[in-house]
């Protein structure tokens, strides 16, 4: 018999003992929950999802601000289910789109059964972020602390930084490298430990639940940040306006996708010298598209201007971003 300990009424906050904890984990009992993972822009959260999962879902460049909307990725083995939220990088915003992407990482956490802070050992404002942060951290549910890019620093520095950061409210501290996967395993059995009792959310064999054309558009943008510099990756955003999957599993799928971009000079750094940077975007992503999709794909590739779409209300609505409720 499966014991579903989540369905008894429980208080806010209220903790179940020790000694009952320990009989109805050898009684089987399965524990899944949401995971938020938190922290300042670029310290390695979305590479920490990919790694977590098994899976690249999320994407990872190295421009900060990558990350816009929440992406859930599922784990599950025989005794647990942890549903990990990357989040965009907590910012100041000093436009709507920030604004839209603070509320996303401010709602995954505030909605979340424990929370993934996640820190980068070698840039000092993120280990200032945590130790404020700290202070704010509620008592109610676990705050795990991951060290990340422990790379970057020197042993003396990451023995430094653990003295500084370990203890309350961190329930634990794990150093990482997430690119390599080192101290992930650590770090995903400390999340599963900590999850509450409860029924799984989604069926076990599930890893992502947003449809296949998030993933696309998200492949597409990521394309986009890797090949551009300065400010027009920021200014662009892609939709997927016809996504054909014929059945005959020979023949390619068939995608037609907009880079949407803020000003006319913009569409013409994004098209490039006779279509050069269009066409270098539009190939290198339909590679890793075929690679996700294990399909043959066409896909066609237009740019548009959304004139001042990051700081327009109704084109942020368009563009699939959804105001706080
Ligand atoms: N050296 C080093 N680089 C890392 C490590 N983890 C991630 N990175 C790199 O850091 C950069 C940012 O990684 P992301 O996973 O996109 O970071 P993020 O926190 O999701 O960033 P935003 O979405 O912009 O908030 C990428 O270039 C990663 O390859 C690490 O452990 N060591
Ligand atoms: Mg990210």
């Amino acid at each position: 018999m499966q014991i579903r300990p989540s369905t008894w009424p429980r208080a806010a906050g209220a903790t179940v003992s020790a000694d009952l904890e320990r009989a109805l984990s050898e009684l089987d009992a399965f524990r899944a929950g949401f995971c938020a993972i938190a922290g300042l822009p670029n310290v390695g959260k979305s590479t920490l999802l990919n790694r977590l999962i098994g899976q690249k879902l999320s994407i990872v460049t190295p421009k900060a601000q990558t990350t816009r909307q929440r992406l859930l990725g599922i784990y599950s083995d025989e005794g647990h289910q942890a549903v990990f939220v990357d989040t965009p990088g907590m910012l100041e915003p000093r436009y709507l789109l920030q604004e839209r992407m603070r509320e996303e990482a401010e709602r995954a956490i505030a909605d979340a059964d424990l929370v993934l802070y996640v820190v980068d050992a070698g840039y000092a404002p993120s280990v200032e972020h945590a130790v404020t942060l700290a202070r704010s951290a509620d008592a109610h549910r676990p705050w795990v602390l991951c060290l990340n890019k422990v790379d970057r620093v020197t042993p003396e520095e990451r023995r430094d930084l653990q003295g500084r950061l370990d203890g309350p409210p961190w329930d634990v501290l794990v150093p990482t490298v997430a690119t390599e996967g080192v101290g992930v395993e650590e770090l995903k059995t400390e999340v599963l430990r900590r999850l509450p009792f409860s029924q799984p959310f989604y069926p076990t064999e599930d890893l992502a639940v947003a449809p296949v054309r998030f993933f696309v558009a998200e492949i597409i943008r990521e394309t986009a940040f890797e090949r551009l510099a300065e400010e027009v990756p920021y200014a662009t955003a892609v939709t997927i306006e016809e996504y054909r999957e014929p059945e005959d599993e020979g023949k390619p799928v068939y995608i037609n996708a907009v880079i949407h971009v803020e000003r006319p000079s913009q569409k013409g750094i994004v098209i490039g010298s006779a279509g050069k940077m269009i066409r270098r975007i539009g190939t290198e992503a339909r590679m890793k598209i075929e690679e996700f999709t294990g399909r043959k794909v066409y896909l066609d590739l237009r740019v548009k201007v959304l004139r001042n779409w990051r700081r327009r209300e109704a084109a942020l609505k368009l563009l699939g971003f959804r105001p706080k409720t």
